[in-house]
């Protein structure tokens, strides 16, 4: 691997001024700038700015401009999605056990999106076993990039701490992102909810698995012992780009956290720092509508910015991770979407993030936005389920 990464001991500062030439070039031999010297200078276009050259002041006025926003990123880079199925049921996978001591109970549920039994996927939830109707826990859900991740030992179970999770109050709902969609190029390999549907809709691989967590919601509205109107959605790398674009296209997410998502996530594009658009349509064409391909290379054509989908989260409470060591995520990317989208929050009265320098392990949450970027690479870590855990509690408890 040709990266060259240099950890500047000044890593706080380091954010704006690493100093040292860094480049990555990718499996397709474009290079990508990981240099902050190197960040081309850039206008990031205003949210809040109406054709006529005056400013959005009002909720009104937003909400009236918020369709073409959403209709942007629909129409150049994630897709258009189709709605719930008419047929859409669900049954239960297998009984209902109790796990963690019995303090756990787990449930796999087949979302089934028509009567043909090949056209569904299995969603795990894990609830408190205390979770009633009378007392209705609220949730984490996200989709999971690794079938063995809900495993009790397995070496991935560390990214979703279930016993953690439901000690807390919270219940968790998971989904194997590949048994929505496969995770490869769905011309190459069919039997995903794309090729289910049909080329009637143009949807990358990312706007299948938010829709796929729109269709686990759709069941968890179904259960007494859950309450839905209090459910964050949560991801990790591609999967936090999945949380950003599940929590713009369906509101009934309460909060959204979005950890070490990226180019495509919670990065600022008109950076073009670590992993930008020529390579991520090369590497990954399949997440994308093929309309998004004409950016390679051009990010400043982009009619938006990330900061833009970070505001379509508005004004539900919206937390961005970043870790310091990942910068093909480019963190200082994702904390200025974090002070970007913070003039829409403002709009509603709410409270973006502080506008600080990020300090390193310090999150800046006291606002609805939240930003925090942490020691070490890119991962979800259990400890940094803490800090979003901490969030939840103060927006959704
Ligand atoms: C990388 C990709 C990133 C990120 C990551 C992941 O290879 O370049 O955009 O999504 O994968 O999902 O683990």
């Amino acid at each position: 691997m040709l990266r060259k990464i240099t950890l500047s001991i000044a890593i706080l500062a380091g954010m704006a001024s690493l100093a040292d030439a860094q480049v990555y070039i990718d499996r397709f031999g474009n290079a990508c700038n990981e240099n902050e010297a190197d960040v081309p200078e850039y206008t990031l276009p205003d949210p809040l700015a109406k054709k006529c050259g005056r400013k959005i002041t009002t909720v009104k006025a937003w909400e009236k401009k918020r369709p073409s926003v959403l209709g942007i990123f629909e129409d150049e880079m994630y897709g258009h999605a189709p709605g719930r199925p008419e047929g859409l049921h669900f049954e239960l996978a297998c009984p209902d056990e109790l796990i963690y001591d019995g303090k756990v109970l787990r449930r796999s549920v087949r979302i089934c999106i028509d009567d043909n039994p090949e056209h569904s996927f299995v969603a795990l939830i894990h609830l408190p076993a205390d979770a009633s109707a009378e007392h209705p826990v609220p949730m984490f859900e996200g989709i999971n990039l690794f079938e063995d991740a809900l495993t009790p030992g397995s070496p991935h179970s560390y990214r979703w701490p279930v016993e953690y999770i439901c000690g807390e109050g919270f219940g968790l709902a998971t989904v194997f992102h590949s048994s929505i969609e496969k995770d490869v190029d769905f011309t190459k390999v069919a039997g995903g909810v794309r090729d289910w549907y049909g080329p009637e809709y143009d949807w990358g691989a990312i706007a299948a698995w938010a829709w796929g967590l729109s269709r686990v919601l759709d069941y968890l509205e179904t259960c007494p012992e859950i309450d839905a109107t209090r459910v964050a959605v949560i991801g990790h790398s591609r999967g936090g780009k999945t949380a950003l674009w599940a929590g713009a296209t369906d509101s009934r997410f309460a909060m959204v956290c979005s950890n070490c998502s990226g180019c495509c996530g919670a990065a600022i594009s008109r950076r073009v720092f670590g992993e930008n658009f020529k390579s991520i349509s090369q590497v990954f064409p399949y997440w994308f509508t093929p309309n998004f391909y004409k950016y390679a290379d051009n990010e400043n054509a982009f009619p938006a910015d990330q900061h833009w989908l970070a505001a379509l989260i508005a004004p539900r409470p919206l937390y961005i991770g970043s870790a310091i060591e990942d910068l093909w995520a480019d963190p200082r990317g994702e904390w200025l979407t974090a002070v970007n989208a913070g003039p829409v929050y403002e709009l509603y009265g709410k409270q973006g993030v502080s506008g600080r320098e990020p300090e390193l392990d310090v999150p800046d949450a006291e606002g609805t936005v939240a930003y925090r970027v942490r020691t070490g690479i890119h991962s979800l870590l259990t400890s940094d389920w803490y800090d979003y855990m901490d969030f939840a509690k103060k927006h959704l408890k």
